[in-house]
């Protein structure tokens, strides 16, 4: 009867080991949870407004989307540089959606306003 008592303990404190190693590998739980807070910003956004772009610079992980939207009462476009995209005119409201798959720096413009610039990095 004694025996089986400590064989019983023994087990527990087994079992209670198995628990807290349990419970240690499962305190990096936060870490995935902050990932997916990042993987939230993969869907980027840039206002047009008071002729300029806001972020004018911005930095993205590849495959994510930007979006434009127009705040101002005038037209624009968001233009690449290199020719890598191109929105249609941007009325008042009007958004314009890229997906950036491929990683480096991406320069556009307005092509109505050529001196309003921005640019997007993708890592
Ligand atoms: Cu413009």
């Amino acid at each position: 009867m004694k025996k089986y008592n400590i064989l019983a303990l023994v087990a527990l404190a087994g079992v209670m080991v198995m628990v807290a190693g349990c419970t240690s590998s499962s305190s990096p739980s936060p870490s995935p949870a902050s990932s997916a807070v990042t993987s939230t910003t993969t869907q980027n956004s840039v206002a047009i407004q008071n002729y300029v772009f806001n972020p004018s610079a911005l930095t993205i992980q590849k495959g994510a989307n930007v979006t434009w939207k127009n705040y101002d009462s005038v037209q624009h476009t968001v233009t690449s540089d290199s020719g890598a995209f191109s929105s249609p005119l941007l009325s008042t409201g009007d958004t314009y959606t890229y997906q950036f798959n491929n990683t480096g720096t991406y320069p556009y413009h307005c092509s109505i306003h050529t001196y309003m610039k921005g640019t997007i990095t993708v890592v």
